[in-house]
């Protein structure tokens, strides 16, 4: 905290939009010229495909800043003239400063992703951040400061603290009077404990929380299209994605079809080859539990329900298979609760107005993703269910210029263009007398 504090007063300070810009250029450009450290780095903590790494996250990583360095060049700010009663008038502008000193505190799902989606935007801005990854996923944080350090960026704006959350690093950073401001993403009970640090000294928060999305899927879908999609979103990282579906309604003609097709793509994806493990043995427990529940609570297993077999070299890891339930009730643990796994239940509806209500029915309100071919239907959807982001035939298209972010407990602020922007920056007004 000390060394951000410090390049708070150093050159950081003054350097020049165009210049911070041309540095988050430079950080992009660093992020690809390693980026075979950052896939291995990647792959080593979290286990996932090297497809993955090669065509999403990391490659993500580098376009966060690039994104960032663009929309900085570009932001206004707003301007009024005052009348006032000597008719000479007053003119007042808004001018944007940097919020300070900002505590990043990571997940471990998508480390390098979500990591820079809060990192480039704070620098953007002018900021000095202290990160604070998952101690699952403590690699590709590190290798960034290496890259930091490469293309000079000046010592104290970009610094990592690695460690566990409560009574270690992260309550540490959350807590420390000299951070000026928290952005998180992670579980919705955590965030409340961070939301309760920050309260002391009134630190301004950005939260990405939890989900339990919904896809919805009507009769006159494309079918091929929505297959695709849907399975993705269920089982992509191996069902580790805060913007997955695990719940799925399916207008009742075409309920049957519609399982049997998930069912054949589901069994069609191999493990360590398609998806890999889970993050660690102690989530699988917690998901194994919640495989268990849904059994208990009497679902059907369409697919999977346990842990696959591996070769042996592979056996020790966290494997789980991809699963898919049916036949539950609306208040059944593993429709209401964020499993964040590998797994979706899937569910019939017979109308709009029903289906509305179901997708409403829970305490997050992170995104869902509608499939139709009738576009009225679907922008009507859209305003009508509680979610910060909505997609319509695709799951996890992203424009990072968008709003992204979470209603109810999945959130507060949105990132994404000049929304970070609105967070990183603390917006001052100027009156002038004429
Ligand atoms: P988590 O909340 O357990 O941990 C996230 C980070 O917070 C870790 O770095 C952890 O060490 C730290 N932490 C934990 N307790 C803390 C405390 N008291 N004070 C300060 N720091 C603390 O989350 P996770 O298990 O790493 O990630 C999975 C969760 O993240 C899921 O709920 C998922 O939905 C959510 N998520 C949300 C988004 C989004 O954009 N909305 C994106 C990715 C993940
Ligand atoms: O695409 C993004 O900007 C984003 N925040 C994705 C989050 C994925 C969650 O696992």
């Amino acid at each position: 905290v000390k060394a951000a504090r410090a390049a708070m007063r150093g050159p950081w300070a003054t350097m020049a939009v165009e210049d911070r810009s041309d540095l988050l250029r430079a950080i992009a450009d660093g992020i690809t010229r390693r980026f075979d450290d950052f896939v291995e780095a990647e792959m080593a903590d979290t286990g996932q495909p090297r497809s993955m790494m090669e065509h999403a996250f990391i490659p993500r990583g580098a376009a966060n800043f690039k994104a960032f360095a663009d929309s900085i060049k570009g932001v206004s700010t707003e301007s009024f003239q005052t009348e006032t009663p000597d008719g000479k008038g007053a003119l007042n502008y808004a001018i944007r400063k940097p919020k300070g000193v900002i505590g990043v505190i990571c997940p471990w799902n998508a480390p390098l992703l979500l990591m820079t989606w809060k990192v480039a935007p704070a620098l953007a801005c002018g900021n000095a951040v202290i990160v604070k990854p998952s101690e699952e996923t403590p690699g590709t944080a590190t290798l960034l400061g290496e890259v930091m350090n490469e293309v000079g960026v000046p010592k104290g704006v970009y610094n990592v603290v690695h460690g566990f959350g409560p009574g270690s690093a992260g309550a540490c950073l959350t807590e420390h009077p000299g951070v000026d401001a928290i952005t998180f993403t992670g579980e919705t009970r955590t965030g409340t404990a961070i939301m309760q640090a920050a309260a002391h000294g009134l630190r301004d928060v950005s939260f990405e929380l939890g989900g339990k999305n919904s896809a919805i899927v009507f009769a006159d879908a494309d079918l091929d299209v929505t297959l695709e999609a849907v399975t993705r979103s269920a089982f992509l990282n191996c069902g580790q994605v805060c913007l997955g579906t695990e719940r799925v309604f399916v207008e009742r003609p075409l309920f049957d079809r519609f399982v049997a097709e998930v069912k054949a793509r589901a069994e069609s994806l191999k493990p360590g080859a398609n998806f890999g493990p889970l993050i660690s043995q102690e989530h699988r427990e917690k998901v194994l539990s919640y495989y268990a529940k849904a059994v208990a609570e009497g679902a059907t297993v369409v697919t999977g329900g346990g842990v696959p077999e591996m070769p042996a070299e592979l056996a020790g890891g966290s494997w789980i298979q991809p699963t898919i339930w049916t036949g539950l009730a609306d208040d059944a643990a593993v429709v209401v609760d964020e499993i964040f796994g590998p797994c979706c239940h899937i569910r019939p509806f017979d109308s709009e107005e029903e289906v509305i209500a179901l997708a409403n029915d829970t305490e997050y309100g992170l995104s869902t993703a509608i499939f139709t071919s009738n576009l009225s239907r679907a922008h009507r959807m859209a305003g009508a269910i509680d979610v910060g982001i909505t997609w319509v035939n695709s799951w996890f298209l992203r424009d990072l210029r968008t709003p992204f972010g979470g209603s109810k407990h999945s959130g507060i602020g949105r990132e994404g263009g000049v929304h970070s922007l609105e967070f990183y920056t603390e917006l001052r007004n100027v009156c002038v007398k004429l």
